[in-house]
């Protein structure tokens, strides 16, 4: 009998624990932001958890979500595939309503595999590869633009502003990288001569061998796809080789750390492709304005990720519950006005309308330099 009041007890502990346990977990809304938190663009994730939180702490401030706070979660995918994998399951596992992120196409096209299995949405800030959106999956949205319409646009300048006749393409070999050299090499007219087509590796310290050799092709520009680091130092080695033609590159390398890793002098007169400039934006102000007070200078996709995280909150709200089907196919429907201007998904979740203009790299600043 005593054995038996001791199970009896033991049960009402676990019972009340578990009791206990659930109510924690319902007192809040959870929504996961993802990215490279570490690694060479630790800074992109950064950039995503300021522009996420920024819009969090706005929706708590007014009560949160459903009539509970909102906890932002967050998964470091480090830039690297299979950890964006794990952070996808550890996201989806921990009840996420969705998710923020990833920042590398890489991470997000086999981390959205996870987030499909489990029904739960993802919307990346900054993720432009097309493959991303194109493979059909419901729940796979993006606020940035595609490298279809990125490498096009750069196309465009090359031939119709700049008129040039030999073009060195270079590539990091990833999804994104590769993906947006190839875009702006097919968009390129018969009579633009491609004098070098070449790969690098992501991580790699020295460019000296692969620059030697398109100095020899006398190229009129370099185009890179690939992110700042690599593209930083690839200028800076170039002008050390004595390679002057201008370099060219995407929405990857347009982030200060470009600037400060090749040098001011080396950047100047770099083009890069990128979205309109969010100061000229009047519904931008008030977010850059937090953001600033905050965390300082706006990243390139800062702004973005605070646009992603209302878009996802919206939808929770809207839907009425945090289940992750509700909020995909609210998202669908959602007319929503960001800081940037207002969205409506398109049914493979790409934003309507390609955002690229041209900027270029002036006295150390990136300044808007060419619309199409
Ligand atoms: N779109 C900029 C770099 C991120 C990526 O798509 O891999």
């Amino acid at each position: 009998m005593k054995k038996l009041g001791l199970l009896s007890f033991c049960l009402f502990v676990i019972a009340a624990l578990s009791v206990g346990c659930g109510a924690k977990k319902d007192d809040t809304v959870k929504v996961g932001v993802a990215g490279p938190m570490t690694g060479s663009i630790a800074k992109m994730g950064a950039d995503f958890q300021n522009g996420a939180a920024v819009a969090v702490e706005e929706w708590n401030a007014k009560g949160g979500v459903l009539g509970k706070k909102i906890e932002m979660v967050i998964g470091d995918d480090a830039s690297d595939p299979k950890q964006a994998v794990a952070v996808a399951n550890k996201l989806v596992n921990g009840g996420v309503a969705g998710v923020v992120g990833h920042f590398n196409s890489s991470c997000s096209i086999p981390a959205s595999d996870v987030y499909d299995r489990a029904g739960i949405p993802m919307i990346t800030p900054a993720s432009t590869n097309p493959q991303l959106t194109d493979r059909g999956l419901k729940g796979v949205f993006r606020v940035c633009g595609r490298d279809d319409q990125q490498g096009r646009v750069g196309a465009e300048f090359v031939k119709g502003k700049l008129n040039l006749k030999k073009v060195a393409v270079i590539h990091d070999k990833t999804t994104y990288g590769q993906g947006l050299a190839d875009e702006f090499k097919k968009n390129l007219p018969a009579a633009i001569e491609i004098v070098y087509y070449g790969g690098v590796t992501i991580g790699d310290k020295d460019f000296k061998a692969v620059l030697t050799s398109v100095k020899e092709k006398k190229p009129e520009i370099i185009y890179f796809g690939g992110v700042y680091p690599e593209a930083g130092l690839m200028v800076k080695q170039a002008r050390e080789i004595g390679l002057n033609a201008p370099f060219m590159s995407g929405d990857g390398t347009i982030d200060p750390k470009f600037i400060e890793i090749a040098g001011e002098k080396a950047a100047e007169g770099t083009y890069l492709s990128f979205s309109p400039d969010p100061k000229n934006i009047p519904a931008a102000q008030t977010f850059i304005e937090k953001y600033k007070t905050k965390f300082g200078e706006l990243g390139p996709y800062s702004i973005y990720a605070y646009d992603a995280m209302n878009a996802l909150l919206s939808a929770v709200k809207d839907a009425g519950t945090a289940d992750g089907k509700a909020v995909t196919a609210k998202l669908h429907s959602l007319e929503f006005s960001g800081a940037l201007g207002k969205y409506r998904f398109a049914e493979k979740g790409d934003i309507a309308g390609s955002p690229y203009v041209i900027w270029i790299t002036k006295n150390g600043k990136f300044e808007e330099h060419w619309k199409p």
